[in-house]
């Protein structure tokens, strides 16, 4: 079907179109850096006649342990129809994953450059295209269909149309620089709307959204660590993908979390990526819930990084029969 049909009526697109609310003060998308207080002192969050609805309760989780957090502060205005900007937030989160994929594709910022699942090789494939041999030492079993579920896709995370894009965030979830600022700003301005009711989100954590206008359903709002701290830089990756389980998203990229403002250094922070990726489709059912986790790499050096990475986490039969020869020689 040509991507260019069902062009939008342009009423139907203005619905879509959302203003930026009045009462978002000082939310300027694509300037906040860590503000983790920001939300406590949004006008909105703090009034005491707040709800939050059972789904936004459910979305807040922090994933695995089961708890609710304190979270969803969204205002009603008593005695008006208006909507607080945190309910325009879930209607807009609502309204964008109900309409079609065809009335979807007329709001991406990407236009028509959007990436569908098939446009990113399996790492086996990738791994064939760019002619990466063996040497490595692999540092888990050789698994087929392990290897089928994992890519490595250098671009820009906003152009991937699938279940989810992880975002790498920080404590306020209000949007910031790096690739926060443009999943923000392709997502427009219902996401901050949206995430500004999730009550900001701890470091090691993540807590899922919509998707608005991305081509992504979803967005997992990881925050990573500033600096290098393994376990909080796992928690990030397993919060995620507990969050995609736990609501059926089969499809999920990740960018190299904490390693660009957050300073996390990338050799060892691919470490912590591919291995937590690797642990997680070996335990229980786990990848059978899973079609695809993409690493998307944005800089040559994490392309390094992960080519060098991939193949000892997710390697073939042949890498390791050249692991033990190469040993054997050596003996
Ligand atoms: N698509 C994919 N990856 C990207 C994109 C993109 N469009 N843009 C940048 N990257 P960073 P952090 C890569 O700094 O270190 C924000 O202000 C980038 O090259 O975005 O976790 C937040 O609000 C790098 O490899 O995230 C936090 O305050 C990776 O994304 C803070 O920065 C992560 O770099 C988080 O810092």
């Amino acid at each position: 079907m040509s991507k260019l049909n069902g062009l939008l009526p342009y009423s139907r697109y203005l619905s879509l179109s959302l203003k930026a609310s009045p009462r978002l003060p000082g939310v300027a998308v694509g300037n906040l850096r860590q503000l983790p207080c920001f939300v406590h002192s949004a006008r909105w969050s703090t009034m005491s006649d707040t709800v939050g609805s059972d789904k936004g309760r459910r979305d807040n989780r922090h994933a695995g342990d089961g708890q609710g957090s304190p979270v969803a502060q969204v205002r009603h205005y008593p005695g008006s129809h208006r909507s607080s900007p945190g309910e325009e937030g879930l209607k807009a989160r609502k309204r964008f994953l109900e309409i079609s994929l065809e009335e979807k594709r007329q709001v991406y910022k990407c236009r028509d450059n959007y990436k569908t699942l098939n446009d990113v090789p399996t790492w086996p494939q990738y791994r064939k295209e760019h002619n990466i041999g063996l040497g490595i030492k692999p540092k888990a079993d050789p698994n087929e269909k392990f290897n089928e579920k994992v890519s490595l896709w250098r671009g820009d995370i906003t152009q991937l149309e699938i279940d989810a894009i992880s975002n790498a965030a920080n404590e306020s979830l209000l949007g910031g620089g790096g690739v926060d600022g443009a999943i923000h700003s392709a997502a427009g301005p219902t996401l901050v709307k949206e995430t500004a009711t999730l009550g900001g989100c701890e470091t090691g954590h993540a807590k899922l959204s919509g998707g608005h206008r991305l081509p992504a359903k979803y967005v997992l709002h990881a925050v990573g660590p500033i600096g290098q701290k393994p376990d909080k830089l796992e928690g990030c990756y397993k919060d995620c993908m507990a969050l995609a389980k736990e609501h059926g998203l089969r499809s999920v990229a990740f960018p190299c979390i904490s390693t660009g403002i957050f300073g996390y250094p990338n050799y060892p922070a691919g470490q912590v990526a591919i291995g937590y990726i690797r642990k997680w489709l070996e335990t229980g059912d786990n990848a059978d819930h899973m079609d695809r986790v993409i690493f998307c790499v944005f800089l040559e050096k994490d392309v390094q990084v992960y080519e060098e990475l991939l193949p000892a986490f997710f390697p073939t039969e042949d890498d390791v029969k050249g692991d033990k020869e190469a040993s054997a020689d050596t003996a």
